[in-house]
């Protein structure tokens, strides 16, 4: 498990939500640690000593859920070489098992950030930034299929935090500022 005092906020939300925009405003604010799982998993599909980068490959390819023994294992790893003990951990968890697995294994979250978006808000964005980010999930195949997974298996865990009374629901569709106008006064009220 994570040591005692360790701090971690998930930022949760569709495709192209804006969870990486976002979590780097926050830091640029708060100074939290980012971590976020699909960079992660890309980082780790690009080394070539990985034993995992042909799998990590065709679950993103595909816009499925890479297994969570190898997320896990990268955010935990991250966690430890850390000198803070504060983390955003963007897009993580994305199955109901997974959040019970983190919380159980390594720390339960102190609040869940919920980026909500409307659909073709995000698609417009995605389809966008697939022009030149060179990501093999940015087309509009693979892109439906995020959807249905985020939709089918990554809300429940939404709802199931939910129930923690964890969650504060980000409406997304206004620009980055006007976001993140948003969520500033609820990171900045977490101490008090
Ligand atoms: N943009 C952002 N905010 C905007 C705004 N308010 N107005 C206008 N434009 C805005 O933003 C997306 C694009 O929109 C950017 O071009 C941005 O400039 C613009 P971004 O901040 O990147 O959104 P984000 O929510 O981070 O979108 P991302 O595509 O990263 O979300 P996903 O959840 O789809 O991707 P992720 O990298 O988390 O996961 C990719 C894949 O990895 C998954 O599909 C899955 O296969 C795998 N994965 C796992 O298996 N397990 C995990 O735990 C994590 C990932
Ligand atoms: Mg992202």
């Amino acid at each position: 498990r994570a040591p005692e005092g360790t701090i971690v906020i998930f930022v949760l939300g569709g495709p192209g939500s804006g969870k990486g925009t976002q979590c780097n405003k926050i830091v640029e604010d708060f100074g939290f640690v980012h971590l976020s799982a699909g960079d992660l998993l890309r980082e780790e599909q690009r080394n070539p000593n990985s034993k995992d980068g042909d799998l990590i490959n065709s679950y993103i390819k595909d816009g499925q859920i890479v297994p969570m023994e190898i997320t896990v294992k990268l955010l935990s790893k991250k966690m430890r070489e850390s000198k803070s003990n504060v983390f955003l951990i963007d897009g993580f968890p994305r199955k109901l098992d997974q959040a019970e697995y983190f919380g159980k294994n390594v720390v339960e979250p102190c609040l869940i950030l919920f980026l909500d978006c409307d659909k073709e808000v995000m698609k417009q964005r995605l389809l966008k930034r697939g022009e030149t980010s060179g990501r093999i999930d940015d087309n509009i195949e693979t892109i439906e299929k995020r959807f249905k997974v985020f939709k089918e298996e990554s809300l429940p865990v939404v709802e199931h935090y939910e129930k923690e009374e964890k969650v504060r629901k980000i409406p997304c569709n206004e620009s980055v500022d006007e976001v993140y106008l948003k969520i500033r006064p609820i990171i900045e009220g977490l101490n008090k």
